[in-house]
Order: structure tokens, then sequence, then C-alpha cells
């Protein structure tokens, strides 16, 4: 192959515990979001927008469906010859091969589909995150710099910064100092866990800390710690914009309700940067004659024949004749029947409500509901 630019490296293994249900059986990186999408989307799409067209998928956890719903890469324009998506798993080797044993070690396993690609730079990204990026402008700041490391970063609030890994940098935004996840952080700007490299400095920092007994091998833990220490030419480059790595379910439906109003705080309506989805094909939504919706996105394949506010509706999903669903989101095929209320949940894919069922917060016990995936809830319980 010939030399490339920059390929991409996507972190998509993970298994996203807490969000409970949602990764009871598949990847975070495939949980349903925002109507249409699944989270990979978002890393995919910013890929392609940013014509970064070589991107390596390292997989792992619960690897099924998102390995069918990547398919070719053709829904994220990523199918083109000699280029495009590659899915890589764990691989069994003459050695005997083993699971990723941390981020680094992912990478590390894949040094031979970086070295046949030959690229300049890599960047390294995770599937679980929610943002638009275009990746070329962090690139240009990395050469400018002429960094061995570029991360990307943002102010968090400071009571969620021991989440994160945290960096203290000097006025040429050269990184002082990294401490992944501290618990009492001395500063509250943020590492994205978006990496760029170049490929050399990688390659050679991946092989060193698998020669380490003592490493993790995770970039956060091991990596980054270890090339401030040898003084390599770290930098960060500061995202401005939205950004989000939604770790719990309340954090899941608060990002998801911002895709709502009429100025959404996430506004995925920019045809310049579109974010790409394998959704199935379906009809458009079909709105009954008896129903009512305000402040809500329904996808395609939706019908909906109740009362509908304040919701995700996702492809498929169903609102019965009297249904109420408010303030709720429902994942693909997800059903309310006749005359059942839903408040303040989140009903997991293809769960259904049954007739007159109540569910949520309606009765002011539960604050936010998770049904899982096929998941039935049968009349009258709550
Ligand atoms: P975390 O979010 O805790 O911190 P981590 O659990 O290492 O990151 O996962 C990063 C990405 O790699 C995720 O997309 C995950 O799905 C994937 N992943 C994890 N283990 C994997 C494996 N064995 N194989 C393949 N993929 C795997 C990181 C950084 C912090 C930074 C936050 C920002 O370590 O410094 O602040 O991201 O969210
Ligand atoms: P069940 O088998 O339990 O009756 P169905 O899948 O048949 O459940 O759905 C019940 C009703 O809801 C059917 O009349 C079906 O046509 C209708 N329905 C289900 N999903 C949708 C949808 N997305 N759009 C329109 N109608 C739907």
């Amino acid at each position: 192959m010939s030399k490339k630019e920059c390929l991409a490296m996507l972190l998509a293994g993970g298994q996203g515990s807490r969000l409970g249900a949602l990764t009871r059986s598949i990847a975070k990186p495939a949980v349903s979001f925002g109507g249409k999408y699944r989270i990979i989307d978002f890393a995919l799409s910013n890929c392609a927008n940013s014509d970064i067209n070589t991107v390596g998928v390292l997989t792992q956890y619960k690897p099924y469906l998102l390995h069918s719903y990547i398919g070719t890469g053709a829904a994220w324009n990523l199918d083109e010859r000699g280029a495009g998506i590659s899915i890589l798993p764990p691989y069994a080797t003459e050695t005997g091969g083993s699971w990723y044993a941390g981020t680094a070690d992912a990478i590390y396993q894949n040094i031979g589909y970086i070295e046949s690609n030959d690229p300049e730079y890599v960047l390294i990204l995770s599937g679980d995150h929610l943002y638009s990026m275009d990746y070329r402008k962090m690139l240009d700041v990395h050469v400018k710099n002429n960094a061995d490391l570029t991360i990307s970063v943002m102010p968090v609030a400071w009571d969620e910064a021991s989440r994160f890994g945290i960096i203290t940098k000097d006025e040429d935004d050269s990184v002082l100092k990294f401490t992944e996840k501290p618990a009492q952080p001395d500063s509250n700007l943020a590492s994205m866990g978006i990496y760029i490299f170049s490929t050399d400095v990688l390659v050679k920092a991946l092989k060193e800390d698998a020669a380490d007994p003592e490493s993790e091998h995770d970039f956060g833990n091991n990596i980054i710690p270890r090339m401030l220490e040898e003084g390599r030419r770290i930098f960060c480059y500061e995202f401005h914009g939205f950004w989000r790595d939604v770790g719990t379910i309340a954090s899941y439906k608060d990002t998801a309700m911002l895709l709502l109003g009429s100025d959404p705080e996430f506004n995925l309506y920019d045809k310049n940067f579109p974010i790409m989805s394998n959704a199935p094909t379906r009809r458009p939504h079909l709105i009954g004659a008896s129903a009512s919706v305000d402040d809500s996105l329904v996808a395609n394949g939706c019908g909906v024949f109740g009362t509908v506010s304040h919701s995700i509706l996702s492809t498929d999903s169903y609102v019965g004749p009297r249904a109420i669903v408010e303030d709720s989101i429902l994942l693909p095929g997800a059903k309310v029947k006749a005359g059942a209320h839903v408040v303040n949940a989140i009903l997991g894919e293809g769960a259904v409500v049954e007739e007159n069922a109540k569910l949520g917060s309606v009765d002011k016990v539960k604050d936010t509901v998770v049904v899982g995936d096929d998941v039935v809830v049968g009349k009258g319980e709550e």
C-alpha cells in the first residue's frame, strides 16, 4: 500500500459497564443514540468528514452487532479500494495470541496493520464519544508543533475531573503534567482520549511498553507518562465544541435530550458536516389522526397514535392509541401499546410496554427505568 498521511485507529472494544442494561448484549459503541444513530457513527463520520479514509476498528467486547453494523463501511463513505474500514478483533497468532489487555496493547497487537499502511501519523480515537470534530485542524497543529504526540483536550466541570486524564500545560500548549484519573485533580483540563502520534514514535513507545512487565498497557496510565519522562514533544490541542463521553445511564439520557429544542445544544443539523449512519431504510414515520407529538425526534419507521412529548423515538418504535410517552427515549423497535403511560424512561431495543401499563416516574417512585432488550413489561406492571 502507498504511504498515507494519517491512519485512524478506533478503539471500540470497551464494555461500558456503567451503561447497565444498554450494554448488556452489545458494546458501548453500538448503543443506539439520537433516534437513528449508534454511538460509533460519530467517530466514523468525523473521520470521513476529515478526509481520513483508512480506519482500523479494534473490537473486543460483544462485537457481533458492531461488526454487522459497520459492514463494508459504505454508510460512512469509508469503503474505498485500498483504504476503507478494517475490523481488527483480537486474533490468534503462532504464539497463541490473546485478548487485548489494555488500549495500548490493542494498538500494539495491530502494529502490522499500521505498518502495512505506512502512515506518517496515527490518529487514535474512542468509539464511545458523541461529538463532531474536524481532525484535520488537530493534525495541522500537530505538524506545526513538530510534535511526537498531540492530545485533544477541553475543560470539564471540576466535580467530573477525576473521571479523566488531567493535564497541566505551558503557555505554548506543551504538556507539563499528565495524571490519569487523579483522585484530587489540580486542573480541570481533561484529555478527550483522542491522540495523534507521529508513527515512528508510536511504534517505539508501544514496543517499549509491551516489554514492560509492570505496565497495564494503557495510554493514559503508561504510554503518556513514560513519554513525558523521556522528554518527548507532547502538545495539547484545545477543542471548542460539543463533546461528551457518556458513562452512565443518566448522562446518556441527559446528552440525548440536548438534541431537542428549537436551538439544540447538540445540533446535528449541519449539512457540511453530516453524521452518517447505517440505520435501516424504512418508510417515513406515520403520525396517526388522533396523535399528538411535540418537542420530539421521531425516526423513520415509527408509528405514533398516542401522545408524545419531549421524547426521542428511534427507528421502528411505536406508540399506540391513547398511550402517553413523556421525557423518554424509545430505542429501535420499542413499543408502547394502547393506553400505556411511560414517563422519564429509556426503553431498550425491542422492549414492549403492554396495554395500560405504567412505567417510569409516573408513580414518582423511580426516576429512570431502563427496560432491556426484548423485555416485555406486562399489563399494570410498573
Ligand atoms: P477511559 O474512558 O476510561 O479514559 P478506556 O476505558 O481506556 O478509557 O477506553 C478508551 C477507549 O478504548 C474506549 O472507546 C473503549 O471502548 C476502548 N477500549 C478499552 N479497552 C479496549 C480494548 N482492550 N480493546 C479495544 N478497545 C478498548 C480515556 C483516557 C483518559 C481520557 C478519557 C476521555 O484514558 O485519559 O480522559 O478516555 O474519555
Ligand atoms: P403484537 O404481535 O404483540 O400484537 P405487533 O408487532 O403486531 O405486536 O404490533 C402491534 C400493533 O402495532 C400492530 O397493529 C402493528 O401494526 C403496530 N405497529 C407496530 N410497530 C409499528 C410501527 N413502527 N408503525 C406502525 N405501526 C406499528
